[in-house]
């Protein structure tokens, strides 16, 4: 049985609540230019298009028909029964891990249900739309909140907690991620260095080049509760996992 097991999650693991992704088929780069819309730079240059973006995204989300699916759900009954330790690194800004019930979680790249202070940092969550009149109320005068997400070029969050997670896991999945963006991207390789079991759950099948030991391919909704069910029985990533 394992003892401490990291999970990286990307917007794949949403995509079956209705979540696009950012880089498949219809996926939100398909629209948007990454430096225009997840850059300080495009902020600067264009505050109601980026507010725009992430508005359409934030009312998506609070829409009411967008739910955890069962990849969620699973990670969440691993947090509950795994004797041992783990912790969900996201790379998503959307709450459908916490809607779950996953609670050791770390959203490393922000959280869209959050506006934050350009000048202090301090969040708050978001109770309507961003605007010129969405203000943080810690400053005078109010600062217009800006998205609580974490833009290229910007530092992610929490990075010495996920350092000291992957420094002693002997398990990391990786689950709907295209390991395009670091330093989500490197994880793996800094988990390889150390011995333990890497295992990537996607819809794609990787290319021969990939840092993972092992490739679960099929959507997160069915592969991931069944390794959970495989995890909680003792079974150890590899032969076991062929009855997958
Ligand atoms: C930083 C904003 C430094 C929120 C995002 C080397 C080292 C360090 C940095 C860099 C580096 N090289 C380049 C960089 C810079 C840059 C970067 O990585 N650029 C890339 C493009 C090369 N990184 C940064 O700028 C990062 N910051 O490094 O700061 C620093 C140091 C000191 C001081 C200051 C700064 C910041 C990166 C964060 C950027 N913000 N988003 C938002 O709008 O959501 S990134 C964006 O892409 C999302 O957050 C998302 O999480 C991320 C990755 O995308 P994925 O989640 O993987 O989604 P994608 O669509 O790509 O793939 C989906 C996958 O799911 C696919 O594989 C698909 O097959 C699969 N799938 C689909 N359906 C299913 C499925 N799988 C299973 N089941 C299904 N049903």
């Amino acid at each position: 049985m394992y003892q401490h097991i990291v999970v990286l999650t990307g917007a794949g693991i949403s995509a079956e609540s209705g979540l696009r992704t950012f880089r498949d088929q219809d996926g939100l780069w398909e629209e948007h230019h990454i430096e225009d819309v997840a850059t300080p730079e495009g902020y600067e240059r264009d505050v109601d298009l980026v507010e725009r973006f992430y508005n359409s995204r934030w009312e998506q989300l609070h829409c009411g028909n967008v739910m955890p699916n069962a990849a969620h759900l699973a990670l969440a009954r691993l947090e509950a029964e795994f004797p041992g330790q783990l912790l969900i690194v996201t790379q998503n800004i959307d709450n459908l891990h916490e809607r779950a019930g996953s609670r050791r979680l770390l959203h490393m790249h922000g959280e869209l249900s959050k506006g934050r202070c350009p000048r202090s940092r301090q969040t708050f969550i978001l109770r309507e739309p961003f605007g010129p009149n969405n203000c943080c109320t810690c400053c005078i005068p109010a600062q217009r909140l800006r998205p609580h997400v974490v833009w290229f070029g910007e530092m992610p969050l929490g990075m010495d907690r996920i350092h000291e997670a992957l420094d002693h896991c002997d398990l990391f999945i990786a689950i709907g991620t295209s390991g395009t963006v670091y330093p989500a991207a490197g994880f793996v390789d800094s988990v390889n260095h150390h011995g333990a079991q890497t295992v990537e759950v996607n819809l794609l099948v990787p290319d021969r080049h990939s840092q993972f030991q092992y490739h679960l391919t099929g959507r997160a909704g069915e592969v991931v509760p069944k390794l959970v069910d495989a995890i909680l029985a003792g079974h150890v990533i590899g032969s076991d996992l062929a009855a997958l």
